[in-house]
This record gives C-alpha cells, sequence and structure tokens, in this order.
C-alpha cells in the first residue's frame, strides 16, 4: 500500500502547480435528482424506485465494465443499461458538447474531466445520493483535474506502456527505442499497434526524447511529429479498442497499450482466451499514469438513475467484480481486498506500477494550448 503514499507525493507539486488554474464554473443545468429530502424507498438502500428511469445509457471505453454486472444491476432496479463505446477522450467531447446526445453517464480520463467541467458538458454531482463514496481511496480523490470530486469520481486508474509477447523478443524490450528508432522498427515492422490517441501517442514520443508530456514547446512538437511521421509506415494500425485481442491471437507481438488491455490479453475476456506470453512494462524513460472517472452529462435525462448506477458500482463487491473482468486498478479501497488471486498476480506481474516505476510516470494535463497543439499535431500525423 506504500505506493499510494507515492502517488500522492506525486500529485502534490501537480496540484501546486494548478493552483493558478482557471477554475470556470460549469454552465451545465443542475442536476435535476428530485425530490430528495423525502425519498420513498422500497429498500433500505435509500434509492426512490419512483424515481428511476426504465433506461440508462453509458458512453464508455470498450471492454470497460464486465456485462454481468449490467445485468445483476437491471435485475435488482429493472433499469437496463444500454453501453455505447468511444475509443478516446477526443473522440468522446464533441459528441456530448453536441448536446442531446443521450448519454447519462460518460468516461472522462483526468485531462478530459478539466476541459469538460471548463465548457460546461458535466453536471454537479449530488453527493447525498452517492451514500458509497467513502469507499474510494482518499488519496485518489481531489486530484489536480477535479479538486473537490464536484464533477467526477474515480472510476479506473493504470498507466500506458508497452505490451509485448515475449516469445518473439530475445531480450525484452526496455526502452521506447523499441517502436522509434528505424533500425528497431524493422524488426516488428506491421506487427505493432499505437494507440489511436492524440496525447497517448504524441506523449510516448516525448517521454522517450525526455520531454513533459504537456509541452507546449513548438519546437518540441514539431520534433516528435517527425518521430512519428517516420514511425508510421511501420505501424500495422493506430488501435485503442482491439489490442487485447490482437495480442492474445498473435495477431502483432507488440503495442502501445493500456495496462489492463495487456491484462486481458494475458488472462483472456469472456470466451476469448489469453496469452500467458503476453508482458506488460514501463520502458526505462518512463510512461503514463492516468484516471478515468464516471461523471454525469450535463444534459442527461436521467440523473438520479445515473447517480443510483454510480453508487451501486462503488459497493466493494460490484468494484472488486468489475476489476477481476477490466483488469485496471480499482481505486475503492475494499474492494482491493475482496480481488482475486488471479488479478492480484497480474497487478504484481507489472499492471501496478510499483514504487521505483511510479517515479517515472506523467499525468496528461490540459492547458489553454494544449487543446488545439496536440489536435493539430495528431492532424498531420494521421494526415501523413
Ligand atoms: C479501456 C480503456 C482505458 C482507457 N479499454 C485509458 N484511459
Amino acid at each position: 500500500m506504500k505506493h499510494w503514499l507515492l502517488l500522492f507525493a506525486l500529485l502534490v507539486p501537480l496540484l501546486a502547480a494548478c493552483g493558478g488554474a482557471p477554475t470556470a464554473p460549469t454552465t451545465a443545468p443542475a442536476a435535476s435528482t428530485g425530490d430528495t429530502d423525502a425519498p420513498a424507498t422500497d429498500d433500505m438502500d435509500g434509492v426512490d424506485r419512483s424515481q428511476l428511469a426504465d433506461q440508462l445509457f453509458l458512453y464508455i471505453w470498450s471492454d470497460y465494465i464486465d456485462p454481468q454486472i449490467l445485468e445483476d444491476f437491471e435485475a435488482e432496479y429493472g433499469v437496463r443499461v444500454t453501453v455505447d463505446l468511444f475509443d478516446s477522450n477526443e473522440s468522446m467531447i464533441p459528441r456530448i458538447r453536441a448536446g442531446n446526445s443521450g448519454y447519462d453517464i460518460v468516461v472522462p480520463s483526468d485531462y478530459a474531466v478539466q476541459s469538460m467541467v471548463l465548457d460546461g458538458l458535466l453536471a454537479p454531482l449530488d453527493k447525498s445520493l452517492l451514500t458509497n463514496i467513502g469507499n474510494l481511496d482518499p488519496e485518489l480523490m481531489n486530484l489536480y483535474f477535479d479538486p473537490s470530486n464536484e464533477h467526477s469520481i474515480p472510476y479506473f486508474w493504470g498507466t500506458s506502456g508497452l505490451a509485448y509477447n515475449q516469445k518473439f523478443f530475445d531480450t525484452p524490450p526496455t526502452s521506447w527505442s523499441t517502436i522509434f528508432e528505424p533500425a528497431e522498427l524493422e524488426k516488428i515492422s506491421n506487427r505493432f499497434t499505437m494507440l489511436e490517441d492524440p496525447r497517448e501517442v504524441p506523449g510516448a514520443a516525448l517521454i522517450y526524447k525526455g520531454h513533459s508530456v504537456n509541452t507546449t514547446d513548438t519546437a518540441v512538437l514539431a520534433e516528435v511529429q517527425e518521430l512519428l511521421i517516420a514511425q508510421k509506415p511501420f505501424v500495422a494500425s493506430y488501435d485503442s479498442s482491439n489490442v487485447n485481442f490482437k495480442l492474445a491471437t498473435e495477431e502483432v507481438v507488440l503495442a502501445h497499450a493500456w495496462s489492463g488491455m495487456a491484462g486481458q490479453a494475458m488472462s483472456g475476456i469472456d470466451d476469448k482466451p489469453g496469452n500467458p506470453d503476453v508482458k506488460f512494462l514501463i520502458p526505462d524513460e518512463g510512461g503514463i499514469i492516468w484516471m478515468d472517472n464516471l461523471a454525469v452529462v450535463f444534459d442527461s435525462p436521467n440523473k438520479y438513475t445515473a447517480h443510483v448506477f454510480m453508487n451501486y458500482l462503488l459497493r466493494p463487491e460490484v468494484a472488486a467484480q468489475n476489476t477481476d473482468w477490466v483488469l485496471y486498478l480499482t481505486p475503492n479501497a475494499p474492494a482491493r481486498e475482496l480481488l482475486s488471486e488471479d488479478t492480484l498476480a497480474l497487478y504484481e506481474a507489472g499492471l501496478e506500477p510499483d514504487e521505483t516505476t511510479m517515479m517515472r510516470l506523467q499525468w496528461i494535463e490540459r492547458n489553454a494550448q494544449t487543446d488545439e497543439l496536440f489536435s493539430d499535431l495528431w492532424t498531420r500525423v494521421t494526415a501523413q
């Protein structure tokens, strides 16, 4: 548990750096969570069944919730949860911004929470409905991107690094040079994927070159752009959603990957078998640490039901079951004690960063320049 302290230590400078950040109030309408003063509850769980909608719409990353949990929730509350998938914050945000998306709950990453709050795209949370919020590890609350968790609560956290199949490497990769240096690229040409992500991909290149993933230095960004353009002919595909299967089936031998998707490649998912030769590591130069969060969309038609579902996900046994399925790191402290041996073994094998690895991880942040700079950079790389 000591690494939690380290995580906190990592956050302190960030918090200080963010002190001057603008905190514009959201323009989102207040949550229409109904009359919560005197709820007419059916059960002892405080949920007013008369306020529940029949359906809830969840907009989330792929392979990011155990389908059994949706069935169990429906069995208990009679609410059917429809899931739609996105594969990057940058593809999700415009859908929400357009309005009338129909989505109730969305799962933005840290820096995307910052953007969405500034733009009024997230409804303030009604904490009185989140009675299980105390299960969240206090050291993972109140982070730089939502300092009082007014608009989001942690869902899963993890890292971005390299997943590889040990059968195809004489020695395990240790550096991002494996995917950026021409001599190394020749060896894995068309047999590796990069994430399809305007912050993660430049982020990997920036870390390789010894820079901050949040740099706004145009000379540095130009250098990174050239590196990515030179890499592109060797990349089998930019993919954030099917990497788990591509690694498991050995369609690719290496992937720029999020920790849990590597775990899913190792252990399998649903009826799809895993591949024990897949390993995950954070290269010597470092990697990215991130937190994905549950939030209510500003124009969600079912805000009360959205809170009930979020509170359900915060139950320790539900959070543990979900974690055993998605294999990212749970911020739910009592759930951690309930995880399966298999999950803990995968954590131990690298899905959970140890103390020294933590020192090499960077958070992505947004500021007034980053959205445009990275969007333009990514457009120039993908347009090539
Ligand atoms: C799950 C994707 C995790 C998102 N497939 C990383 N921010």
